[in-house]
């Protein structure tokens, strides 16, 4: 039998919290191997729970905000773009030796399946496949994943992966097996017909789902339409199948969607129906920023019923000319009406958060201000998260061509923890922490009422 080792590398970066990851590509993939016949294993460098890194480092994981909690680090070099950037660089997930063993003890497999996922991390995947490569002479490694779809001509040059397959969807694994040499056919349909495989996990405080792959919106600063070949929706049945499988069989208490466009086409409402008609006793997450337009009375009153804990409405920015050329899927009225909505049904600011990006070009302090005084106002608590301009998209090419970011930057520097480090052109390090600061205020006012 053919054996296909899976691997999610470390998280080389100066941040990084488990909030809620899980590689979901790679479970799909494993999926669709085992499907064809091929045995699939799976090295995780960023399980919190894996038993040998319990062992290996004396530590119990310990969850917090419902599953979510830290992952142990090492502090490691500095890549030399970084040298004037003050934030110490580490290493999330496994210690080296660990990885290193665990790549050992794998019997003989025919190839090394990568994924890759923020293009700010490439640090961790080359060197985790460096590691493979040292325990795993002449084996083809092969890389996937965000990185590698948005930044194919990096990967290739700085990966260190035999080859590189940018994209998404089966058709694409398929063209690795080939590329392997592995003569199996996979099946076309896998969004309606496959189950993420967790099987991998010897234990789990949480798991992801996705419910539709892709966007129809093209907002400026988004990746999402070059990932995916348009929009597919998953049948709901289907997705309450998955969901209800891994209540059941691996007793999981909370569940977060990462879709896109949780919200866009209306089956996720049918989903959610079908899981209050079952009664599951699960609590459900949107760490990803829900379309706030498309928040209606019927939703707020099924995220009520299927036990919602963590809801982010999309705002990104107050500014009505800001919100036009970044895609205008939302304005401040959509969020007020969206967040009535939600407090009609009895949730508040435990529950709702606000993602605003300050730093979006034409997005003035004065501007993230008004947001998040907005969100004062309706009672809701809002989050700034600094820009990140991901390689390839509207946003990313007008601030090449405008000379702000040199083309040919390490990705690193684009990450949003360092990015407001060296970026002249938007709001000072200074402004930032008075706005996460006023931020923070709000919040624990909120929360203290
Ligand atoms: C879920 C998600 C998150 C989750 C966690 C993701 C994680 N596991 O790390 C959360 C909510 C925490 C998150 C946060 C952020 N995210 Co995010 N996120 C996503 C999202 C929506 C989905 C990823 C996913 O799981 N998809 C589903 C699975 C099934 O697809 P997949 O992994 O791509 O796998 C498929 C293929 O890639 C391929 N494949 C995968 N591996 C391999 C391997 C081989 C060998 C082969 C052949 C194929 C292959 O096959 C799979 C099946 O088709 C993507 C957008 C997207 N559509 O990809 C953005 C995305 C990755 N995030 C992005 C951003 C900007 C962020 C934030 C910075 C936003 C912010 N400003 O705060 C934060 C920062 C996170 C951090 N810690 O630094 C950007 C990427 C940025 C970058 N430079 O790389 C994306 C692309 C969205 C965007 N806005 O354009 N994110």
């Amino acid at each position: 039998m053919k054996r296909i080792l899976l691997v999610n590398p470390w998280i080389e970066d100066v941040a990084a919290y488990d909030y809620w990851l899980k590689p979901l590509g790679l479970l799909y993939i494993s999926a669709m191997l085992r499907n064809a016949g091929i045995e699939t294993l799976l090295v995780d460098c960023l399980d919190r729970h894996d038993r040998e890194l319990r062992q290996f480092t004396g530590k119990t994981p310990v969850d917090r905000y419902f599953g979510t909690g830290q992952f142990y680090s090492e502090v490691i070099p500095k890549p030399h773009c970084l040298l004037e950037v003050p934030r110490r660089f580490k290493r999330y997930g496994f210690p080296v030796e660990l990885f290193r063993k665990k790549i050992r003890d794998t019997l003989d497999v025919d190839a090394v399946f990568v994924t890759s996922m923020m293009t700010y991390w490439h640090y961790g995947v080359s060197e985790c496949i460096s590691v493979i490569r040292q325990e795993k002479p002449g084996i083809p490694v092969v890389l996937g994943g965000v990185y590698a779809s948005i930044m194919p001509e990096h990967a290739e040059q700085h990966s260190g992966a035999d080859a590189v397959f940018p994209g998404t969807g089966v058709r694409l694994v398929q063209q690795a097996l080939d590329y392997i040499g592995i003569n199996k056919e996979l099946e076309s349909n896998w969004l309606d017909a496959l189950e993420p495989y967790y099987g991998h996990y010897q234990e789990l405080s949480y798991a992801v789902v996705i419910t539709n792959t892709g966007c129809p919106y093209k907002c400026s600063y988004c990746a999402s339409w070059k990932l995916w070949d348009g929009f597919s929706q998953m049948q709901a049945d289907h997705a309450a199948g998955i969901i209800g499988n891994l209540l059941q069989e691996r007793l999981i208490k909370d569940i977060a969607f990462f879709d896109d466009a949780l919200l866009v086409g209306g089956r996720f409402k049918s989903l959610l129906q079908i899981l209050r008609e079952r009664g599951t006793s699960s609590r459900f997450h949107l760490p990803n920023g829900i379309h706030t337009r498309l928040m209606d009375k019927e939703l707020a009153a099924l995220f009520r019923d299927c036990n919602f804990k963590t809801i982010n409405l999309a705002l990104e920015s107050v500014n009505e000319n800001v919100q036009r050329i970044t895609g205008e899927k939302v304005s401040s009225s959509d969020l007020a009406r969206a967040v009535e909505f939600l407090k009609d049904e009895g949730f508040g600011p435990k529950e709702i958060n606000v993602y605003i990006i300050a730093d979006l070009p034409g997005q003035s302090s004065c501007d993230v201000k008004r947001a998040i005084t907005l969100c004062a106002s309706l009672g809701v608590v809002p989050k700034i998260n600094e820009l990140t301009p991901i390689p390839g998209t509207p946003l990313w090419k007008d601030l090449v061509a405008s000379g702000i970011i040199p083309d040919g930057v390490d990705p690193v520097m684009l990450n949003n923890s360092v990015f407001p480090h060296w970026w002249k052109n938007g709001l000072s390090l200074v402004e930032l922490q008075e706005l996460k600061d006023m931020a923070h205020e709000v919040k624990e006012e909120l929360l203290s009422d």
